[in-house]
């Protein structure tokens, strides 16, 4: 995909290091929606953030998608510290180290089959499912001193979670977190939604002046 000009230089920027995102400014690089809130479009195995958020199954031991690409670019020791963990649940996650990644840490999340759970659970159970990944991330963000963290359109490939939906309900559960408990909040510096086709994109873009309003 195509990446708008000004995200293309922040990924720039954060793969080769010279801008530490969990201690910099780059708001110049970037839409700001408030202090902490950032859009990107880019290859999520580039970004070095603190922690990047993986679209997993509940084996955890890897697949297609950004997950084949986060487990391809983090080379081989990534599996076999995954095959430690005994797997997740759907709707929460577990974090891992990143090997060869630029980031810190992997949180491996485990997004809902979106029509299954709306089929077992009801209309309200792929935001809860999906909310529980996004909150479960952040909490585990925060208890691993991640500063930045950026998360791939959970459950929005493979998973059939449609993606104007999607990202409402990851923003939702975001701000929710965010409001929730404003001392954790401040525990988190950058929060990235990273998108990689661009209907994502655009459906982040729709919702975020609800969320975020422009400060
Ligand atoms: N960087 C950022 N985002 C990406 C990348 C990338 N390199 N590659 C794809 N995406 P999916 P799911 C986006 O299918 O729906 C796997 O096999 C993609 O455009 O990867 O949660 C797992 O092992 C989409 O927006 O994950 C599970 O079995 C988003 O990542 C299953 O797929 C998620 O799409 C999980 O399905």
């Amino acid at each position: 995909p195509t990446a708008v000009s000004s995200i293309q230089t922040l990924t720039d920027l954060y793969a080769d290091r010279t801008l530490q995102p969990a201690s910099q400014p780059h708001d110049q690089a970037t839409p700001i929606y408030n202090s902490k809130i950032s859009l990107i479009r880019a290859d999520i195995t580039t970004l070095a953030t603190d922690a990047i958020v993986n679209a997993a199954n509940e084996s955890l031991l890897g697949g297609g998608g950004v997950d084949g690409a986060i487990h391809a670019a983090a080379g081989p020791d990534l599996v076999k510290e995954c095959e430690t963990l005994e797997g997740c649940e759907t709707g929460s996650a577990k974090i891992t180290g990143a090997y060869e990644l630029p980031c810190k840490k992997v949180i491996h999340a485990v997004g809902p089959i979106y029509g299954r759970a709306r089929r077992e659970g009801g209309d309200h159970e792929p935001a809860r499912l999906l909310g529980g990944c996004y909150t479960k991330s952040l909490d585990l963000a925060v208890e691993n001193g991640c500063k930045s963290i950026a998360f791939s359109a959970l459950s929005t490939g493979v998973y059939g979670y449609p993606s104007r939906v999607a990202a409402r309900d990851a923003l939702g559960a975001v701000k929710g977190w965010l409001d929730e408990d404003e001392s954790r909040a401040t525990k988190v510096d950058r929060i990235v939604f990273c998108s990689f086709l661009a209907k994502d994109e655009m459906a982040y873009e729709e919702w975020i002046p609800y969320y975020f309003p422009p400060a």
